[in-house]
């Protein structure tokens, strides 16, 4: 797919990422969610009905959750929340958190997001 492309051919940096210009407003992005911390917009190739990412604003180092430390904790606890309350806001009946980590795990942004995918049948095992 386009993404294990990208993802291959991203090297894993600290660099500032596309997310950088999303949260900043940037460049534009379709918002579902904000608060202090975190913002959830939908994702620009949607893999399911429902698609989104959810990142913290702030990314003190959390490229990918390989490197995450202790004081990265308490907002990676936050994602989740926060893709709790967006499941609920877009009436999700079951749904599925990923979360890409390095080339191998296809990721191809660095800058820590949780992906929340509803709206479809979910398959097992992904892929
Ligand atoms: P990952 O492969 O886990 O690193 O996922 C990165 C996701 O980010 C991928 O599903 C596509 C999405 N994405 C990349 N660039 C943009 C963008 O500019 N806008 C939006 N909305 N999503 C983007």
């Amino acid at each position: 797919s386009d993404e294990k492309a990208a993802a291959l051919s991203t090297a894993p940096s600290d660099s500032p990422t596309i997310f950088d210009k999303i949260i900043s407003k940037e460049i534009p992005s379709n918002i579902v969610y904000e608060d202090e911390k975190a913002l959830a917009f939908r994702d620009i190739s949607p893999q399911a009905p429902t698609h989104i990412i959810i990142i913290p604003k702030v990314k003190d180092g959390l490229t990918r959750l390989s490197t995450a430390e202790e004081r990265h904790v308490e907002i990676l606890g936050h994602l989740l929340y926060v893709a709790k309350l967006v499941a609920k806001q877009e009436s999700l009946d079951g749904f599925r958190i990923v979360i890409n980590d390095g080339p191998l795990g296809c990721q191809s942004v660095y800058h820590l997001h949780v992906h929340l995918l509803g709206g479809r049948q979910m398959n097992w095992p992904p892929g």
